[in-house]
């Protein structure tokens, strides 16, 4: 399958609003410092832009969920507005943060695509995200962003403008620690679950041909977000919230390459990464080589 030609606005998700602790809004910065956009050009990618969307200052430990809801929601809000601005042309590249900027990035793609809709989305992650302020165990609201998009939880969340996910197009890829409420409610929605167990059992390249079947459906678009913690931590350790036995690096990069071809990923996004915790800089290398594998059209 030939490479897409692809023309990249990236936006620099800066917010730690979701996180238990600081740490994630300096990826961006950190990331774009590495060298992020001109690999991205060496791999064959046309710019259109780098956009950096600065959070408020993350909410002090212990500040009531309801107000992290909010610091999350008005910065997700924001997200989207932006996202939504981009010509519909361009391929984005969302850079967070924690991983609670979803629930604006995801609602900014679908109001872009226009009468498209929601976009199908694959979500790889070692969480689920799926809980609401309802079930969470920890408060954290980089715990929620899936459910939000599926439209679950609280409306500061939920009623973002855009269209929520359909749950047919909808799956997950690499979980392995998560909470009852948040299986049960993916399951009751119907939104497929590829566990790191079944990843070990069939091989991470078929369960991502299917993943993305999954996603892509019929046409209209989708997109891929991933969370860094998927990734083995014994690889990427540069996370707030690592879980053992996880995706190889390099069996990811390789499937990724899959993405290449496809004309109808509308968006591809990269959180959690913390750069205080990778004092080498060989997760950011890593990132980076992720994000050409995906977004590339050469070696680079
Ligand atoms: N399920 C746990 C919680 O709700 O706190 C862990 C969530 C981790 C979220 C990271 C971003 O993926
Ligand atoms: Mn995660
Ligand atoms: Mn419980
Ligand atoms: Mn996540």
């Amino acid at each position: 399958v030939a490479s897409v030609s692809r023309t990249l606005a990236v936006v620099a998700a800066a917010s730690a609003a979701g996180a238990p602790r600081r740490g994630p809004e300096q990826g961006p910065g950190a990331l774009l410092g590495a060298g992020l956009t001109q690999a991205l050009q060496d791999a064959g990618c046309a710019m259109a832009g780098t956009t950096l969307l600065e959070a408020q200052d993350a909410p002090a430990c212990g500040t009531p969920m309801h107000q992290r809801l909010q610091a999350c929601a008005d910065y997700a809000r924001r997200l989207a507005e932006r996202i939504a601005t981009l010509p519909a042309a361009h391929t984005a590249l969302v850079i967070g943060g924690d991983h609670a900027v979803a629930a604006g990035s995801w609602r900014g793609v679908g109001v872009r695509q226009g009468d498209g809709g929601a976009p199908g989305l694959l979500w790889i992650d070692a969480h689920l995200d799926s809980h609401t302020d309802a079930t969470t165990h920890s408060g954290n609201i980089h715990g929620m962003p899936l459910a939000a998009l599926l439209g679950e939880g609280a409306a500061a969340l939920t009623g973002l403008r855009g269209p929520a996910l359909d749950p047919a197009r909808t799956c997950v890829l690499g979980a392995r620690a998560w909470e009852g409420e948040e299986r049960a409610l993916l399951q009751r929605l119907g939104v497929r679950i590829f566990e790191m167990a079944e990843i070990r059992r069939r091989g991470l390249d078929a369960v991502f041909a299917e993943a993305l079947r999954i996603a892509r459906g019929k046409g209209g678009g989708f997109g891929v977000s991933l969370d860094l913690d998927a990734i083995d931590p014994q690889q990427m350790p540069a996370v707030l919230c690592p879980e053992a036995g996880g995706i190889d690096a390099g069996e990811l990069a390789t499937a990724l390459r899959t993405l290449r071809g496809c004309a109808d990923l509308r968006a591809l996004e990269i959180t959690e990464y913390v750069p205080a915790l990778d004092p080498d800089g060989g997760c950011a290398r890593l990132v980076i080589d992720l994000a050409c594998a995906a977004l590339g059209r050469r070696s680079g």
